[in-house]
């Protein structure tokens, strides 16, 4: 019975195998795993994309496999916030096999972790990514040969050609199924003696360990605090710990230092270079690959041209959300126009009708709207982040980044706070100064992200002819970029004072991203815009129609019905029906609300629909629109377009106003989603509430500068 027993549940449990994928940044962790899988991690061309765990699951024949993607790490040394996430997951978590995976164009530098790795108690495959670029460049890896040397398997891979995957797999799975082999590390023979000793002291006491006794021994002289920290409460630990410290004199003594940290880094380059030597061939002399990306670099990291070239992109790139996101534009406001008008006479109840078409229809569809100009806003994103520039602007921003207390990393959580706060937050922990990282945090918000695109757009496309439009918004987004510059200026010698850290920035090459890379990102991001629509924008939408239409003051209705039967006229009796609704909505629940609450933004030239607006904002931005939609469609020149929406707001709202109105949409609170991030990055609500007090006074005081200036000028 018992045999049957166990041949029932071994197969089963055996065949889950956990794995972790580990390795240096940019080596192509996430990028793997989407080729292993169907799934669609983020991959981008620079340091740091992946800042927080992710799991994958998939099948591969009888085997399920559990893959975690975790943050690139450099070495087990000096941690950023995502390097610990990495370090405490391979120490605290139950997992079955590392997979570390390794540039094979830059072998020497990846296996500084490596090396690192095999003094681990896991069992390990190495997978030689890049094969692809290592071919095109000359760069012959003999993974045979590193397999012998290190006595661990290393397959040759490329996750964006796709090859060598499955044998990466089978590899796994031999070795998941086979019996863990000890990796060969080698040092000089004066730490090799004193390793020696170590073991066969801990032979001698039998000592029970889940790692191997050489291992131990190389973990205690590198002062590894966890291996310490169990040694120390063992009782050999009295007798054990001379030895230790006798070992480490002569091994500093050996290298000349009195830095044990320093002489194991040593001992490690040696065993490194030792490798790359044996395994590593350059066929040819300097490969094409290398020279293009000097080619374009010399050009684009140009000391006087590449600041002005990198404006140059940004400015075409809004150029292109207003010309080519209008085309697709008038198509979805014609949809959205005809299902409204479908609709609405197949619905009797009056209420029901106007929740559906003005409420849902008329919110949804104003967000929606907006999706082509986002589609592009998301695509040059993507450009950026996957070709290798963006690491690029970073540098070239340094110095000017550095004028005012920022660091030149700032830069990539800037950038991706141009698409969305959200994920802009998270990657801020690339900084590892905790002052650098929260300055960073509240300046993140300057950079309007893509749900605020649609209110700009608006706006711009109701006060400006379409040849200026595309200026006006590149002149938003660069007057919030340089406001966020100020004003960390301003935090930097009030808030945040400290000194300048020097910037150390990866540059990768520059790879040609595949359509395939930017159809993924670009369609992940535009689906969670969509969802989003539909949902809690839908959602939001229906409940400012509700605030938007009760109570319902039936003694209004008696007023104007007596005056529209007298109407002479269609077109004086449709106006009065408009100043019915307008007088209806007013006295609603949000035109109450809105008009309580409208002496507090009157100097800034607001009405009480606008107020309303900005309120239901601090929820998402998106809902700004959606509210203007769902306002405007009651009261104002009734139509349903959305189009329409636009001319409500160039007929309702005075220039100056609308100023005041994107300044402070460029700079107030982010949505609720995006400050809970915020608070959690931060490491406590205290920060978001100094953020809420920081934007909202920044906000009121600029919106009001803007409106006065405006008027002055008018
Ligand atoms: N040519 C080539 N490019 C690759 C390969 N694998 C990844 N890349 C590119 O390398 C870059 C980095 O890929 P990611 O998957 O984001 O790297 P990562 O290791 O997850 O990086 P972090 O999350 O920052 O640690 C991207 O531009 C990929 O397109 C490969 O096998 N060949
Ligand atoms: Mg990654």
């Amino acid at each position: 019975m018992k045999a049957s027993n166990e041949k029932i549940v071994c197969p089963i449990t055996a065949k889950h195998i956990k794995v972790a994928l580990v390795g240096q940044p940019n080596v192509g962790k996430s990028m793997l795993i989407n080729s292993v899988s169907n799934a669609h991690l983020h991959v981008g061309n620079f340091s740091g994309v992946t800042v927080d765990k992710t799991e994958v699951l998939f099948d591969y024949k009888d085997y399920k496999f559990t893959v975690v993607d975790l943050p690139g790490t450099y070495a087990f040394t000096d941690y950023t916030i995502e390097e610990r996430v990495t370090h405490n997951y391979l120490c605290a978590e139950e997992y079955d096999i590392i997979i570390n995976v390794m540039d094979s164009t830059n072998l020497e530098k990846n296996l500084q972790l490596t090396s690192e790795l095999l003094t681990m108690s896991k069992k390990l495959v190495i997978a030689l990514n890049m094969s692809d670029e290592a071919d095109k460049e000359g760069i012959e890896v003999n993974a045979q040969y590193m397999s012998e040397l290190l006595n661990i398997p290393c397959v040759k891979v490329s996750a964006a050609a796709k090859t060598g995957i499955e044998e990466l797999i089978e590899t796994v799975v031999k070795k998941f199924e086979g019996e863990k082999q000890e990796p060969k590390l080698i040092f000089s023979e004066a730490v090799e003696e004193e390793i020696e000793n170590i073991v066969s002291y801990l032979q001698k006491h039998n000592f029970e360990a889940v790692n191997s006794y050489r291992n131990i021994a190389i973990n205690l002289l590198k002062e590894n605090k966890k291996t310490y920290e169990k040694l120390h409460e063992e009782p050999i630990w009295t007798e054990l710990q001379p030895i230790v410290i006798e070992a480490s004199k002569h091994i500093e003594l050996h290298h000349n230092t009195d830095d044990i940290k320093e002489a194991f880094a040593e001992e490690y380059a040696a065993f490194n270079r030792g490798i790359v030597a044996e395994v590593v061939k350059q066929t040819t002399i300097k490969s094409e690959a290398k020279t293009l990306t000097e080619k374009i670099d010399a050009l684009l990291i140009h000391p006087i041209f590449g600041i002005p070239i990198f404006l140059f992109f940004m400015w075409s790139l809004f150029q292109l959300t207003f010309t080519l996101g209008n085309i697709p534009m008038d198509w979805i406001d014609g949809f959205f126009t005809w299902l409204g008008t479908t609709i609405a006479p197949t619905i009797s109840n009056d209420d029901v009708r106007s929740l559906v078409v003005d409420g849902i229809i008329g919110g949804v569809g104003a967000v929606v709207l907006f999706t082509p100009n986002i589609i592009i806003l998301f695509i040059g994103i993507a450009l950026l982040e996957t070709t290798g520039y963006m690491s690029r602007v970073a540098f070239l921003l340094d110095g000017f980044f550095h004028k005012f207390g920022l660091h030149g990393q700032s830069f990539i959580p800037l950038v991706t706070g141009f698409g969305c706060s959200i994920p802009a937050y998270m990657s801020a922990r690339i900084l590892k100064n905790d002052r650098d990282r929260l300055l960073t945090l509240f300046i993140i918000g300057f950079m309007s992200c893509g749900a605020r695109l649609p209110v700009y757009v608006l706006f711009t496309g109701a006060f400006f002819a379409q040849s200026m439009a595309g200026n006006v918004l590149f002149g938003i987004y660069i007057s919030g970029a340089i406001l966020g510059l100020i004003f960390a200026k301003i935090l930097k010698i009030t808030a945040f004072k400290g000194v300048d850290e020097p910037f150390v920035m990866e540059m990768p090459k520059y790879r040609l991203p595949t359509f395939k890379l930017i159809w993924h990102t670009v369609l992940t991001q535009t689906i969670m815009y969509l969802k989003k629509a539909g949902t809690f924008i839908a959602g939001a939408a229906m409940i400012i129609w509700f605030l938007s239409n009760y109570p319902h003051n039936t003694n209004l209705d008696k007023i104007y019905s007596a005056k529209i039967e007298k109407s002479v006229s269609v077109k004086q009796k449709a106006l009065l029906e408009n100043q019915l609704a307008e007088a209806q909505l007013g006295e609603s629940y949000l035109g109450r609300l809105g008009k309580f609450t409208q002496p507090i933004v009157a100097p800034l030239g607001f009405d009480w629909k606008m107020n309303v607006a900005l309120q239901a904002g601090l929820a998402a931005k998106e809902v700004v629109v959606s509210t203007l939609g769902v306002l405007y469609s009651i009261g104002g020149d009734v139509d349903e377009s959305s189009k329409s929406l636009a001319n409500n707001i160039r007929q309702n709202i005075p220039f100056a106003s609308a100023v005041a109105f994107i300044i402070v949409i460029m700079i107030y609170l982010p949505c609720l989603a995006a400050t809970t991030v915020f608070a959690k990055e931060a490491g406590s609500w205290k920060y978001a509430f100094y953020l809420f007090v920081f934007t909202s006074v920044v906000a009121y005081s600029l919106a009001f500068i803007g409106y006065r200036v405006t008027l002055m000028l008018m």
